[in-house]
C-alpha cells in the first residue's frame, strides 16, 4: 500500500497528549509515512533531522485589537496551506480543543477532491474539564460529529465523552503506546547524581504538575511513608513545582524530595527507579505509569479513569482509591519493604507494556484507521 501523508497538530509543550503525538509522528515517519507537524512551537519530545518528518510553525499575530490573541484561525490557515501543499491525505489532532474546531475549518478552506480526512483523538481534560464548560462543549461536540474519526485513549474516556458530550456517533479506543530510547547512563550514575544512599529506594513521578495530578496528594502520601529514611522522591516535572514548596517544608520532607525540571533524559530516571507514585484524581491513560511499567517497575496510583486499563491491582502494582493519601503510603510501604513483590510486580508490567502499549501494538491501528477514513 502507498504511504500516506499525514499532518499532525499536538501541543508542543510538556504533557502526555504531546508525547503521545510525538511518538505517534516519528514511529509513521519510520514505517514510510511523511509527516507533518503543524503547531506554534516544535513538539519538545520531536527529534531533529528525521527522513519524513516536518515541522510547520504556526505564526499568532498578536493585533491590538484582540484582547486575547488566537490560535485557532491562524492554525486552521496553516493546517489547510500544509494540507494543500503537500496533498496531506489525514490531518490527525491531539486534544480537541482548539485543534478539531481548527481542522474542521481548514478541511472546509479547501475544494472538494482536495480535502484532507479529520482524524481526532481525545486524550482527558479536552473531554472531562473543557466538555463540562458551557463555553467549550457545544463547539467541542460539533466539531467531534464534523470529523471523519474520532479516538480515545481508554475505553473510560469513550465511555465519559458519550455520557458527558451526548456524542452520538463511534468513537474508536486506541491506547497509548510508549517507544522510550534505551537509557544512556546506569542506574548508579543516576542514583549518583541524586546522592541516593544505597539504603534509599527511588520513587518516580513524571507530570506536568497540573492540579488534576493532585501533587498536594503525593505529598501528603510520601510524608506518611515509614520508614521515611527507605526513599527519595524523584519528582521530573514538566511544570512549576514552587506552589508545592511551602507543604513541603510544612511536611518537614525537603530531605526527602528531589524536583528535577524539564528533563528529557526521562529514560535514565525510569530505568533507575524503583517504583512509580500517581495520585491523580482523574487521568485518561496516565502515560507516566506505562513508562515505569516499559522499565520494568511497579507503580501505586489512585484507582482513577483509564488507569485500570493501563494496570491491575496486585499484578503491576498497587491501586488505592482517589484522594487516599495513607492507601498510598500504604502502597510503597509493601512495596518498599518487599523486593521480590517489586520484581514480580515489576517483571509482570514490563510484559504487558511491551505486549500490549508497544509502537507495534499500537501504530498499526491508526495506520488502519487513516485507510479505513481515506
Ligand atoms: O488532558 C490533559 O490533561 C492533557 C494530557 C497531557 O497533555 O498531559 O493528558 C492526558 O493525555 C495523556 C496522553 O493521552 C494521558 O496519559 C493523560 O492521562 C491525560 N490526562 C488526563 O486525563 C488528566
Amino acid at each position: 500500500m502507498r504511504p500516506l501523508k499525514i499532518g499532525i497538530t499536538c501541543y508542543p509543550s510538556v504533557g502526555g497528549s504531546g508525547i503521545l503525538a510525538t511518538a505517534l509522528g516519528e514511529e509513521l515517519a519510520q514505517r514510510g509515512h511523511e509527516v507533518h507537524f503543524i503547531s506554534y512551537e516544535r513538539p519538545f519530545r520531536l527529534h531533529a533531522g528525521a527522513p519524513r518528518l516536518h515541522f510547520h510553525p504556526v505564526v499568532i499575530n498578536d493585533y491590538e485589537l484582540f484582547k486575547y490573541p488566537d490560535y485557532t484561525l491562524p492554525l486552521s490557515v496553516k493546517m489547510a496551506e500544509v494540507a494543500r501543499d503537500h496533498a496531506l491525505d489525514v490531518l490527525h489532532v491531539h486534544y480537541a480543543v482548539p485543534h478539531a474546531t481548527a481542522a474542521i475549518l481548514a478541511r472546509d478552506m479547501l475544494p472538494a477532491g482536495k480535502r484532507p480526512r479529520v482524524v481526532t483523538t481525545l486524550h482527558g481534560t479536552d473531554t472531562t474539564l473543557l466538555g463540562r464548560d458551557a463555553g467549550y462543549g457545544p463547539a467541542i461536540r460539533h466539531a467531534l460529529m464534523q470529523s471523519d474519526a474520532v479516538t480515545a485513549v481508554s475505553a473510560w474516556l469513550r465511555d465519559e465523552t458519550h455520557r458527558l458530550l451526548a456524542v452520538d456517533r463511534p468513537i474508536d479506543v486506541i491506547h497509548n503506546f510508549t517507544s522510550p530510547r534505551a537509557p544512556v547512563r546506569s542506574r548508579e550514575e543516576v542514583r549518583r547524581e541524586l546522592s541516593l544512599r544505597d539504603s534509599e529506594a527511588m520513587i518516580v513521578h513524571l507530570s506536568n504538575l497540573r492540579p488534576v495530578k493532585r501533587v498536594d496528594l503525593l505529598l501528603e502520601a510520601v510524608a506518611r511513608v515509614q520508614p521515611r529514611e527507605a526513599f527519595k522522591l524523584v519528582i521530573l516535572a514538566g511544570g512549576e513545582f514552587a506552589p508545592f514548596a511551602d507543604q513541603v517544608r510544612r511536611l518537614g520532607i525537603a530531605d526527602r524530595v528531589i524536583v528535577r525540571p524539564k528533563v528529557f533524559d526521562v529514560e535514565d530516571y525510569l530505568h533507575a527507579a524503583d517504583l512509580g507514585l500517581y495520585s491523580s484524581e482523574s487521568e485518561s491513560f496516565c502515560l507516566g505509569i506505562l513508562e515505569a511499567m516499559w522499565f520494568g517497575r511497579p507503580n501505586v496510583s489512585t484507582a482513577v479513569g483509564g488507569v485500570p486499563e493501563v494496570m491491575i491491582h496486585g499484578e503491576h502494582g498497587v491501586l488505592v482509591p482517589c484522594g487516599d493519601a495513607d492507601g498510598l503510603a500504604r502502597g510503597v510501604e509493601a512495596l518498599l519493604r518487599d523486593p521480590s513483590k517489586r520484581e514480580t510486580f515489576g517483571t509482570a508490567a514490563q510484559s504487558r507494556a511491551r505486549e500490549h502499549f508497544s509502537a507495534d501494538a499500537i501504530v498499526p491501528r491508526y495506520e488502519a484507521l487513516y485507510r479505513r477514513v481515506g
